[in-house]
């Protein structure tokens, strides 16, 4: 117990927050230093796959860059996105060549419960997933005709999300637009042995006064 809560507190104390994963819906929880594709310098009609920076989009259904359309929700949906004229139950892979720790988009037209978003790791292992309902604010359910969008996505405590799955139900639509993603600078040794020391110290202090008590 007093090893897992050291831990915790360690890593806290370094990376600023809390180890546990966070559902993210708004592209500021994402690290200012994130990697963004907004798909605007793209040619209308560029289809999928798209490769950008380490990432790779694809879809298992035709698919490009789409002009503006439906309605604009600036920095999540806005100007060009990624998706295909009106199909239904369309799924959208992103994968990265290395991993990384967060991982943001816009989602256009989420309309029914049911609609699978996760992240896997490069074995295929799922580390995260939400699925939308009318009730989950994550992964909200919102009304037909193109005038919603949201914006999900995940911060993990390493880089270890090399997948991400959009699986929508066979009834809804959806496009996406404002890929996002960030990878942790790998910690210098120094900086992972003074880690350890510290908690080293730590568990051996909290141990004697176990002892005492
Ligand atoms: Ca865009």
């Amino acid at each position: 117990m007093y090893v897992r809560t050291s831990a915790v507190i360690l890593f806290w104390l370094i990376n600023g927050h809390f180890i546990w994963a966070d559902v993210i819906t708004h592209p500021s929880q994402l690290h200012p230093n994130s990697q963004i594709q907004t798909f605007e310098s793209y040619s209308v009609g560029t289809a999928t796959p798209l490769t950008f920076g380490i990432a790779t989009l694809s879809t298992n259904f035709p698919a490009s860059v789409k002009a503006q359309q439906y309605t604009q929700h600036p920095g999540i949906y806005e100007g060009k996105y990624v998706g295909s004229s009106f199909g239904i139950g369309e799924n959208f892979f992103i994968d990265f060549s290395t991993p990384v720790s967060q991982f943001g988009m816009g989602i256009l037209d989420v309309n029914y419960d049911g609609n699978v978003f996760r992240a896997l790791d490069a074995n295929n292992n799922v580390l995260e997933s939400v699925v939308s309902s009318s009730t989950n604010p994550d992964f909200l359910t919102g009304p037909t005709g193109g005038s919603y969008s949201l914006f999900i996505g995940f911060k993990r405590p390493t880089n270890d999300i090399s997948r991400i799955e959009l699986l929508p139900i066979s009834l809804d639509f959806m496009a996406i637009d404002t890929v996002t993603y960030y990878a942790k600078a790998i910690p210098e040794p120094s900086a992972a042995l003074f880690c350890l020391t510290a908690l080293g110290l730590y568990v051996a202090t909290r141990r004697r006064r176990v002892c005492r008590g």
